[in-house]
């Protein structure tokens, strides 16, 4: 896993020099956010689980998804697709913290389209539960803290697509 400060760092040593200036720079915008990142953290762990079922409600409820012979039909996949939403919601919280995506590459997206693939859940409808939960989390956290996570919710939805 990176954040932003080692991979700042590590890109400047390959090169054997101190941080340029506009890697500096990029450094202070990620100093000067931490107050909100730190702050957006507390807020989602804190409604995790109703900020997961508000974008289920959003995006997936009364569809075909949940329908019989839908991908959520039965309490077990319904289980499983909520507990992959919380997975994305959490990784994507620490992906904001670390200012740096490789996190979700590394735990979460390696694999996983064809884990869905093989076991026939819809990308589509996945993709968009991603994005009524990057909606329903800025709604909580207001603009410029869901800016900050909307980076990571759309780095899960364009590595599903
Ligand atoms: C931490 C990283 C991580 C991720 C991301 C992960 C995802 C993941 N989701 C799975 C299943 C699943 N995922 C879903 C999800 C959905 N179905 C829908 O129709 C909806 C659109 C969608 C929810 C948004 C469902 C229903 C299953 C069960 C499919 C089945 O067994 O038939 C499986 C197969 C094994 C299992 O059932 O547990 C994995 C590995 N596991 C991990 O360890």
């Amino acid at each position: 896993m990176q954040d932003a400060i080692t991979t700042l760092i590590n890109s400047s040593d390959t090169q054997g020099k101190y941080l340029d200036d506009a890697s500096l720079e990029r450094l202070q915008s990620y100093f000067r956010s931490g107050e909100i990142r730190a702050r957006a953290a507390t807020t989602i762990s804190a409604n995790a689980s109703t900020l997961v079922t508000q974008a289920v409600a959003r995006s997936l409820m009364y569809t075909d998804i949940t329908a019989p012979g839908g991908n959520m039909y039965t309490c077990r996949r319904y289980a499983a697709c909520i507990r992959d939403l919380d997975y994305f919601l959490r990784y994507a919280t620490y992906a904001m913290l670390a200012g740096d995506p490789s996190i979700l590459d590394e735990r979460v997206l390696n694999g996983l389209r064809e884990t869905y693939n093989s076991l026939g859940v819809p990308v589509g409808a996945t993709i968009r539960a991603v994005q009524a939960m990057k909606d329903v989390v800025s709604d909580l956290l207001g603009a410029e803290a869901g800016k900050e996570m909307g980076v990571y919710f759309d780095y899960i939805a364009s590595g599903l697509s």
